[in-house]
């Protein structure tokens, strides 16, 4: 009997084994996550807490694979992917986010935040959730706020103190109406672009220059091809983690929910990364040859200055209230 059992039992076991395998392993989904950095820059550090909380704690349900440095394309390309949920999870700068969901634009008007703790406090606040929550109706899951950080002008040609030194200059500007209206209003040549494309157009000097805060600049070794480095932070650059509704909406409600507790961790990585890199990117920059321009709270008043007919057209297109609103938040 037992001889007979065992010629039965065995293979059913086997059978049994291979089945609960399987079912482990088809069980499992991969979310691939995107974005335009190196691993160590600010959306990379944040990207390898997402992937690293999820593998600890969702219970092998779930495994994110990170493609960094444009792999998976350009940032505007990359929220369409997120769209179309050909792409699972993307981290962005909030640049070409406006042309999906354009009530992420108000972010992007110049010296509209005045430092990092207000700019934070905004977005995690309920000015910040109100945003987050127009996307769903665009098709696109906002996680979370994330950062990008001040931006500054670089460029080839000149030293710039003032608004009358940036006219003229053919700056690449990120995809975004806001930024370029607000540059086309200091003179300068606005000229919208993909990030992986702007390295080679500053080889080729076919721009004299782009803006982007320390971290970008520092980590794509910009000082290669830039001289003159003027420290405007003109714009603080919010950054968005975006997801595919096509994979959220699969998740079970409590994996949803412990999802976006992860990605508010990895916001917190990310930032403490952006101070960091801004601290060690202007030794950097300074070591590798580039001219650094600090400017005065006066120098930052004739931007601002500078810039009133592109504010004018924003009150209009925004609402004053609503950029009083946040300008004004504590
Ligand atoms: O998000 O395109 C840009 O200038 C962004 O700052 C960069 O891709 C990082």
């Amino acid at each position: 009997m037992s001889g007979v059992c065992s010629r039965f039992i065995k293979p059913l076991i086997a059978a049994a084994a291979i089945a609960l395998l399987a079912g482990v392993a088809q069980a499992q989904t991969v979310l691939k996550l995107g974005h335009g950095l190196q691993r160590e820059a600010h959306y990379g550090v944040g990207a390898a807490h997402i992937a690293k909380a999820v593998a600890e704690r969702m219970g092998g349900r779930y495994k994110v694979e990170v493609f960094p440095d444009f792999q998976l394309g350009g940032e505007r390309e990359m929220t369409e992917g997120v769209q179309l949920g050909t792409i699972d999870i993307v981290w962005t700068s909030s640049g070409p986010v406006g042309n999906f969901v354009p009530e992420t634009l108000i972010t992007d008007i110049p010296f509209l935040f005045r430092d990092y703790q207000h700019a934070r406090s905004v977005l995690d606040g309920p000015i910040g959730q109100a945003t987050l929550d127009k996307c769903t109706a665009k098709g696109i899951v906002c996680l979370a706020w994330a950062e990008n950080g001040f931006r500054h002008m670089t460029n080839s040609k000149r030293e710039v103190k003032a608004p009358g030194d940036a006219k003229g200059l053919k700056l690449r500007t990120m995809e975004n109406q806001v930024h370029m209206q607000a540059f086309r209003t200091l003179g300068v040549q606005a000229t919208p672009m993909a990030w992986p494309e702007v390295l080679p157009a500053l080889q080729q000097g076919t721009i004299d220059g782009q803006e982007n805060p320390i971290g970008v600049i520092v980590s794509a070794k910009l000082y290669q091809v830039q001289k003159f480095l003027t420290l405007t932070g003109h714009v603080y650059s919010p950054a968005l983690v975006l997801m595919s509704p096509a994979a959220f909406n699969k998740m079970s409600p409590a994996d949803q929910k412990l999802l976006r507790e992860i990605t508010r961790e990895a916001v917190t990585i990310n930032r403490a990364r952006v101070e960091e890199l801004e601290r060690l990117g202007l030794e950097e920059a300074k070591k590798n040859g580039m001219q650094i321009r600090t400017l005065s709270t006066e120098e930052k008043a004739e931007f601002q200055k500078a810039l009133e007919p592109a504010f004018r057209e924003f009150a209009k297109r925004f609402g004053q209230a609503n950029i009083d609103a946040i300008r004004n938040a504590k």
